[in-house]
C-alpha cells in the first residue's frame, strides 16, 4: 500500500496525486458494489462525509455506515467531519493507522484537543478550512495534522460550484505550509472538482482530489473510466 507512506515522506519528486471518492455521491442502494468498483478503478480513499444538521445545513452518513464499511474493504477511508464538536465524535469509529479523521477548524474551540485526541488513536489528522476562513488560521497547528482540507466549497451539499478564491487559497496553503517548514503536509481539495478545476487545482498544490458529481459519479461514465479520465487529466 501507498497511502499515507506519503505523509511521512513526502517528496515532491515522488509523489502521486491521491484520488479520493466521495461516498455520499455513490449508489447507496449497492455501496459495496460501488466500493469494489471504487477500488478496480485504482481510487486511492474512501470520502465519507458526516454532517449533523447544524455545522452544515444537511445530513447524510453516519458512524454506523463507517463501522459497516470497514467490514467490506481494506481501503483507506478519508472521514470528513462536518460536525459541531468532532472530538464527542472519535471513539465511536474503529479506524486503522491508515485512515484520516479530518474535523473542521471552524467546528470547535479547542480544536487542538480534538486533533490530538485524533492522532493519539493512531490515526491520521486532517484539518479542514471553510472558503472564508484564513490559510493563516492553521499557523499554530501544523504540528498536529498531516492533511489540510482546502474546501473549495462551503460545505453540505455535492453538485456546488467551485468558489472563486479557489486557486488563489490552494496556492497560498502551498507557500505557506512550506514556509512554515510543513511542506511535507498534503493538501486535499473538495468541493466541484471536475476535471477542469483538478487540474487548476494540482497546479496550485494539491495533492489528494475529492470526486463527486463532477468528475466520478457520472450518467455516461463507468466509474472505471471516469478515474482514468480525470488522472489523465490531471497530467
Ligand atoms: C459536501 C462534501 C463533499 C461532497 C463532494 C461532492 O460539502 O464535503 O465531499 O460530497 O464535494 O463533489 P461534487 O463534485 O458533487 O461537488
Ligand atoms: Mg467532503
Amino acid at each position: 500500500m501507498i497511502k499515507f507512506f506519503y505523509i511521512n515522506s513526502r517528496k515532491a519528486d515522488i509523489m502521486k496525486k491521491l484520488l479520493s471518492a466521495s461516498i455520499m455521491c455513490a449508489d447507496l442502494l449497492n455501496l459495496e458494489n460501488a466500493i469494489n468498483n471504487l477500488k478496480t478503478a485504482g481510487i486511492d480513499y474512501l470520502h465519507i462525509d458526516i454532517m449533523d444538521g447544524a455545522f452544515v445545513p444537511n445530513i447524510t452518513l453516519g458512524f454506523d455506515l463507517i463501522n459497516a464499511i470497514k467490514k467490506v474493504t481494506d481501503m483507506p477511508l478519508d472521514i470528513h467531519l462536518m460536525v459541531n464538536e468532532p472530538g464527542r465524535f472519535v471513539e465511536q469509529m474503529k479506524l486503522d493507522e491508515n485512515d484520516i479523521v479530518c474535523v473542521h477548524y471552524e467546528s470547535e474551540v479547542h480544536i487542538h484537543r480534538t486533533l490530538e485526541l485524533i492522532k493519539n488513536k493512531g490515526y491520521k489528522a486532517g484539518l479542514a478550512i471553510n472558503p472564508q476562513t484564513p490559510v493563516e488560521s492553521v499557523k499554530n497547528l501544523t504540528d498536529y495534522f498531516d492533511m489540510l482540507l482546502v474546501m473549495t466549497v462551503s460545505p453540505g451539499f455535492a453538485g456546488q460550484k467551485i468558489f472563486k478564491g479557489a486557486e488563489r487559497k490552494v496556492t497560498e496553503a502551498r507557500e505557506l505550509l512550506k514556509k512554515w517548514g510543513y511542506g511535507d503536509t498534503l493538501i486535499e481539495v473538495d468541493g466541484n472538482i471536475s476535471l477542469e478545476n483538478g487540474r487548476k487545482m494540482s497546479r496550485c498544490g494539491a495533492d489528494i482530489y475529492v470526486l463527486g458529481t463532477s468528475s466520478l459519479f457520472l450518467k455516461d461514465k463507468s466509474l472505471e473510466e471516469a478515474a482514468k479520465a480525470f488522472k489523465e487529466y490531471l497530467e
